[in-house]
């Protein structure tokens, strides 16, 4: 039997639904750090995200605008298309809806890219970030976001592939047009569903 076959098995011994695991993927505890370039360092007091594009105005959240407009509480698995998952997250943070709606969506408005340091970037259609499940999260199992998980604050989607969630998040970009982001230009899949094994285009 082969290691993904008796990790899969090892879950319905646990009795976790063994559903929740996508094709092609091991559930582990660990939680590994995956990213380009240098672990960010980032100054909540001097942090600001900057919301533009096809929006009725651009807008410039600190982390005290971010905080007021209401966090929620979220546990869920994560899946990285490097074959692993971790399960029962436990996040807070604010839906990406929240802030979309403060700088006001144009009718115009289909796709988005979240976008990071070191020109890290990655792109999903705007209903995707209009899930109540889509976080900018501020919080992950009780403490604040550790620096090499991106924190202390990055985004949350958590039903696609983990690379769709930008770490040390710094703008939403509202677009009237698909624009393929940093890993999508290099061959991932342009939307990732993990369910769908959605990972190469
Ligand atoms: N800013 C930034 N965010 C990023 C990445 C990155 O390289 N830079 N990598 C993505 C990938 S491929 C994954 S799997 C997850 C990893 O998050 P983790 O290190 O907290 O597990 O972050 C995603 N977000
Ligand atoms: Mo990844």
């Amino acid at each position: 039997m082969s290691f993904f076959d008796r990790n899969r098995k090892a879950l319905i011994a646990d009795g976790i639904d063994p559903a929740r695991l996508p094709p092609g993927q091991y559930r582990t505890d660990r939680w590994p750090v995956l990213h380009e370039g240098p672990v960010q360092q980032v100054d909540l007091a001097t942090w600001t995200l900057r919301v533009w594009g096809a929006v009725e105005q651009e807008i410039r959240l600190s982390h005290a605008d971010l905080v007021a407009l209401g966090e929620v509480d979220l546990t869920t698995d994560l899946h990285c298309v490097t074959k692993w998952s971790r399960f029962d997250t436990v996040w807070r943070g604010v839906p990406i809806a929240k802030v979309l709606e403060q700088a006001g969506l144009k009718p115009n408005a289909t796709h988005t890219l979240q976008h990071a340091p070191y020109a890290y970037s990655t792109n999903l259609p705007l209903a995707d970030l209009l899930r109540p499940t889509s976080l900018i999260a501020t919080s992950v199992d009780g403490g604040a976001i550790p620096d090499e998980h991106g924190g202390p604050i990055r985004t949350l989607v958590p039903h696609l592939y983990f690379w769709k969630s930008a770490k040390w998040l710094t703008g939403i970009q509202v677009l009237d047009h698909d624009v393929p982001g940093y890993w999508e230009v290099r061959g991932y899949h342009d939307y990732g569903d993990p369910f769908l094994e959605q990972r190469y285009r």
